[in-house]
């Protein structure tokens, strides 16, 4: 089996694209930073790499004629959010469980951003008072368990479509794709930054890129940069779906666990609230690219890509593709911090 032996159905623009950053380059003054950006992949509320995910797991979705994705996340998850615009494209119904995974005060919090669009999108969004863990959680039992009894037939997306199957094939096709664009554009990634917690993403690069190299591929490292602020639960669950991954495309080697990096010093103390470094790094990226960043993922995940290269870990030699997995809807509910 390889990638490209699964269904994927088109939920994208396409390849997503990729330009360099100029001026935050200059500004760093070492590797040359380019990005790749999940946040306009695709028109379904604002896209993000979760639509991405959903390409392969929806024609199993179709295969078991189910009526109603039933899924999880904070109550400003983007991964929710995502899942009711396909559900809206698809015109199946959509049930959504919103813990609080974030002690966040913002008086809009449970109004405004991601959530908003999901109820603007039709979902059937239910708050939970549960906090923050990746794992399965028994809210989400509870809500395919509700759907079933009340007639309907509901398939279950859990957090991040990451401990679904098929959840890493996403990003493993992701790999492919970077790889085709490398050729047209005559340039070569050999460090990628991305942000992770429930893991999926992260893990299907990693699991791609091992793909590509084992067909003669030149070797990359990828890196993931921990936004959980629990270390250990995001490593494992990295490393468990980067391997199951790896095994469904059909990489003939195990993983290393060097092969998995999941670098903390970013997330601060808890999932969902930003930090100096987080603020510093939305407001960089905003003020020399234009580039929106949120304060959840991708505002942490830049914050350490700019340490990294800074202080020269990653080599002013490199070229760096920093994936942008789309967060920015969330950033309404964070109005306070820019004040
Ligand atoms: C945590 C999966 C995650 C979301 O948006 O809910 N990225």
């Amino acid at each position: 089996m390889s990638i490209h032996d699964f269904e994927r159905y088109p939920l994208t623009f396409g390849p997503s694209p990729v330009h360099p950053l100029d001026r935050l380059t200059r500004h760093l003054g070492g590797a040359q930073v380019w990005a790749k950006r999940e946040d306009c992949n695709s028109g379904l509320a604002f896209g993000g790499n979760k639509v991405r995910k959903l390409e392969y797991i929806v024609p199993d979705v179709l295969a078991q004629g189910a009526d109603t994705l039933v899924s999880i996340g904070g109550v400003q998850s983007n991964h929710t959010r995502q899942v009711a615009a396909v559900a809206a494209r698809l015109g199946l119904r959509c049930r959504l469980v919103q813990e609080r995974w974030v002690e966040w005060d913002d008086p809009v919090n449970d109004k405004v951003g991601n959530i908003l669009l999901s109820r603007i999108m039709g979902a059937d969004v239910h708050l939970d008072p549960a906090g923050f863990d990746i794992g399965i959680r028994s809210s989400w039992e509870d809500a395919l368990r509700e759907v079933e009894e009340a007639g309907g037939k509901p398939y279950g997306i859990p957090a991040g479509a990451s401990e679904h199957h098929l959840g890493g094939l996403g990003f493993a096709g992701w790999a492919y794709e970077v790889a085709a664009q490398e050729e047209q554009l005559g340039v070569f990634f050999d460090t990628i930054v991305v942000c992770t917690v429930t893991g999926s993403t992260h893990a299907g690069m990693v699991a791609g890129f091992a793909a590509l190299e084992e067909a003669g591929g030149r070797q990359r490292r990828v890196l993931g940069i921990d936004a959980s602020a629990t270390l250990d639960k995001t490593r494992d669950q990295v490393a468990r779906i980067a391997r199951h991954t790896a095994g469904l495309i059909g990489l003939g080697r195990d993983l290393s666990d060097g092969e998995i990096a999941v670098l903390e010093g970013w997330a601060g103390d808890l999932y969902g609230v930003p930090v100096e470094s987080t603020v510093d790094a939305i407001r960089l990226s905003g003020r020399l690219e234009g580039m929106i960043l949120d304060p959840v993922y991708e505002g942490k995940s830049m914050a350490g890509l700019l340490d990294l290269v800074t202080s020269r870990e990653i080599e002013p030699g490199s070229t760096v593709l920093y994936a942008h997995l789309g967060g920015q809807p969330a950033l309404n509910a964070y109005s306070a911090v820019f004040d």
